[in-house]
């Protein structure tokens, strides 16, 4: 155990980025949690992102929802009705498919967001309740990572929860595993889930995805030397870094980080920090982990669910499993 020195005149610095931080960069090799990505800017250019004609990720999903959503709502809900949980809901785009697929088949839908962010959530539910008729959003601000708690439902409801998104592909195996297990604990037999994967596909294609021509995926990983600068007191020059994405074949899985382009010092005083830069030395900012055909199923059964049915695109460079609590 480290103790993190926070200096009191800093109380606004959160105590989870200041240890996680200062853990990260006292590491070799130096890593940051890709988490602090979604401050106000970084999800802007994560919207961003899901927009640029290199990353395929959103589109294909939301290809594969738009096909499917009221297959995927009524083998979920069978006889009973529906109540859809999403994790790390965001701005909840892809989600308003299902929403609408539910609301036709029932008078009444809720929807329970859970975020970190309780302003990502308080704005989702304004826009979904007028835009969907019959949908009451029930927001539940919590850090899904670590807990999870639903409330309890009428006999006669069943619980789709939402992991959309390839939001799991931030989680090394054992960690998503974990996840899912406590995603589990939270429902009932018969309760479904819905998880996101993207899969593994050409390497020039990934590539590009996580290295786009306009430069988008380069701004959102050096922002997070920019929220470092601006939350830690940090004296990063986040042109000094050069974005890299790279695919690690071998742990399956493309990896974002940032190369120091000389040697240098770096002083964040708030966690009285001073770390060194070789020429050439990274910091491990992101994984972004690729299934094969397969091994979705594998885990959601590992983690207490039967897998039903996944549907891919075309390419087969997504898949959406709907698998049931056991
Ligand atoms: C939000 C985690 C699904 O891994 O593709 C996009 C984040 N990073 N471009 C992904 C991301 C770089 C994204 N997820």
């Amino acid at each position: 155990m480290t103790t993190i020195p926070v200096s009191p005149a800093s109380p606004h610095i959160s105590d989870k980025i200041a240890s996680s931080v200062y853990e990260g960069l006292l590491s070799n090799p130096k890593w940051l949690p890709s988490w602090l990505f979604y401050d106000s800017a970084g999800s802007r250019l994560f919207e961003e992102i899901t927009r640029i004609p290199e990353y395929y990720v959103t589109r294909t999903e939301r290809a594969i929802l738009e096909a499917h959503a009221s297959e995927i709502v009524s083998r979920a809900a069978g006889e009973n009705s529906l109540r859809l949980v999403e994790l790390g809901a965001g701005s909840a785009e892809k989600t308003r498919l299902l929403l609408s697929a539910a609301a036709e088949r029932q008078d009444t839908v809720f929807y329970e967001p859970v975020d970190v962010s309780a302003s990502a959530l308080i704005e989702g539910q304004m826009r979904i309740e007028e835009e969907i008729p019959g949908v009451l959003v029930c927001p539940r601000v919590e850090d899904y990572t670590h807990n999870l708690e639903l409330d309890t439902t009428l006999p006669t409801e069943r619980r789709l929860v939402l992991y959309i998104g390839s939001s799991i592909g931030n989680f090394e195996p054992g960690e998503s595993l974990l996840l899912l297990e406590r995603v589990r604990a939270a429902l009932d037999p018969g309760d479904c889930l819905l998880l996101g994967v993207d899969l593994v596909k050409e390497h020039s294609v990934l590539l590009a995805a996580y290295d786009d021509k306009a430069g988008v995926t380069a701004a959102f990983n050096r922002n997070l030397l920019v929220r470092l600068n601006r939350e830690l007191d940090a004296d990063f020059h986040p042109e000094m870094f050069a974005h890299r994405a790279v695919w690690n074949e071998a742990k399956s899985r493309m990896e974002m980080h940032l190369v120091s382009e000389k040697r240098q010092t770096v002083g964040l005083p708030a966690i009285d920090l001073r770390v060194e830069f070789e020429d050439g030395e990274s910091i491990h900012t992101e994984n972004s982990y690729k299934y094969r055909p397969g091994d979705a199923e594998a885990l959601v059964a590992k983690a207490g669910f039967a897998p039903e049915v996944t549907w891919m695109d075309e390419r087969g460079w997504f898949a959406v499993c709907l698998a049931r609590a056991v």
